[in-house]
């Protein structure tokens, strides 16, 4: 009788990352290090196997292979090597970097995830590969409120590279039965310093300049309102969504919102915390990139099926920020 009631109780706490073997491709990124760090709270640091194509030194508590997700031969001997059950594909070139670097947006966003996609069908593995708000561009879309299914145009090889993830995803769902996932991340802040390859960076490289000069340079013009959200709060929905039952997604790709400012709202909260802190603008490239892109989205999706939800102020969210960075700073 206690094996059958401990047997239920184990299956009520039953998840999909429960018993799984995660490959992390693309770790020492800005979400890839914090994410590494949960998944192992998660299911232990001895089921967890974080790669990335940097052989930077980084705060890693698992296992470390050196990886290009471009490289399938590499990419499969890991697979196999650690029997890989859930690979989480992180690998990009974000929207900035890739518009100075097409070709290896296409070689990492391209071939890396078709890599990633096929070794998932092959070896039975779930896959995530988050997407972005860069897969919207265009006319014909609302730009306030977004919702997951619109048209989607998008103006940058980024986003072009993520509607392809997203519709291969959808794809080898429906043809393989791929249990394929992907979230739509807004900007993310954080509250360390990494490389600032995106659109969205400017609310992370705000509070270290803040700190370090008095003053920020913002390559955004004052009222480039965009959905964003903090590290935290992205790596908590991040392992929820992961662990989410299969069966009760009604979708493979889901709208995360976050929240929306622009870079004055920010500096005003900023300007609460660092009272002699001064902004200019001084939009360059970048600024096409954030005018194409939604101004704030509708996750009610994300909301209905995998229990999202978030609700913070921007005054909530710079005092969050700012508590996160390093002392060294202040
Ligand atoms: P990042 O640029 O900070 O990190 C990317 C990581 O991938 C780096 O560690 C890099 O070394 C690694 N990498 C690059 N090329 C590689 C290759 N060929 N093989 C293996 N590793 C390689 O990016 P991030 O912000 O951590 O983003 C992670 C994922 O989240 C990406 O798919 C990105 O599109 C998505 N995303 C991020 C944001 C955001 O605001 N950070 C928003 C939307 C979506
Ligand atoms: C970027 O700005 O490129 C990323 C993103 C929103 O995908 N932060």
């Amino acid at each position: 009788v206690q094996k059958s009631i401990l047997n239920q109780n184990q299956r009520s706490f039953a998840h999909a990352l429960t018993g799984a073997k995660v490959l992390v491709a693309g770790c020492k990124g800005q979400i890839g290090l914090p994410l590494v760090h949960a998944l192992c709270k998660e299911v232990g640091r001895e089921n967890v196997v974080a790669a990335d194509i940097s052989d930077k030194k980084a705060d890693l508590p698992c296992k470390f292979e050196q990886l290009d997700v471009a490289d399938f031969g590499r990419y499969e001997k890991i697979v196999k090597d650690h029997k890989i059950t859930y690979i989480v594909h992180l690998a990009a070139i974000l929207s900035a970097l890739g518009e100075r670097f097409p070709d290896r947006a296409n070689s990492v966003n391209v071939t890396g995830f078709l890599n990633a996609i096929n070794l998932a069908r092959d070896n039975k593995c779930k896959i995530y590969c988050p997407s972005s708000i860069a897969v919207f561009g265009g006319e014909h879309f609302p730009k306030v409120n977004t919702p997951d299914d619109v048209i989607l145009q998008p103006e940058t090889i980024y986003g072009v590279t993520k509607v392809f993830n997203e519709m291969l995803g959808n794809y080898y769902h429906k043809k393989f039965g791929v249990d394929f996932r992907a979230i739509r991340y807004p900007g993310v802040i954080s509250s360390e310093k990494y490389e600032f390859n995106g659109t969205t960076d400017y609310s992370t490289q705000i509070f270290f300049e803040a700190l370090e000069k008095g003053h920020y340079k913002c390559f955004l013009g004052p009222k480039s309102d965009l959905p964003m959200i903090y590290i935290d709060d992205c790596i908590q929905g991040t392992i929820d969504f992961l662990k989410a039952d299969s069966t009760k997604l009604k979708r493979r790709t889901y709208n995360m919102a976050g929240i929306s400012f622009n870079p004055e709202q920010l500096a005003a909260s900023l300007q609460k915390l660092l009272p002699n802190f001064e902004i200019q603008y001084e939009p360059d490239f970048r600024q096409k990139i954030a005018d194409a892109w939604p101004k704030s989205i509708d996750d009610s999706n994300a909301q209905k099926d995998w229990g999202w939800s978030y609700n913070v102020t921007v005054d909530d969210l710079a005092q969050k920020i700012f508590d996160g960075i390093d002392e060294q700073y202040k």
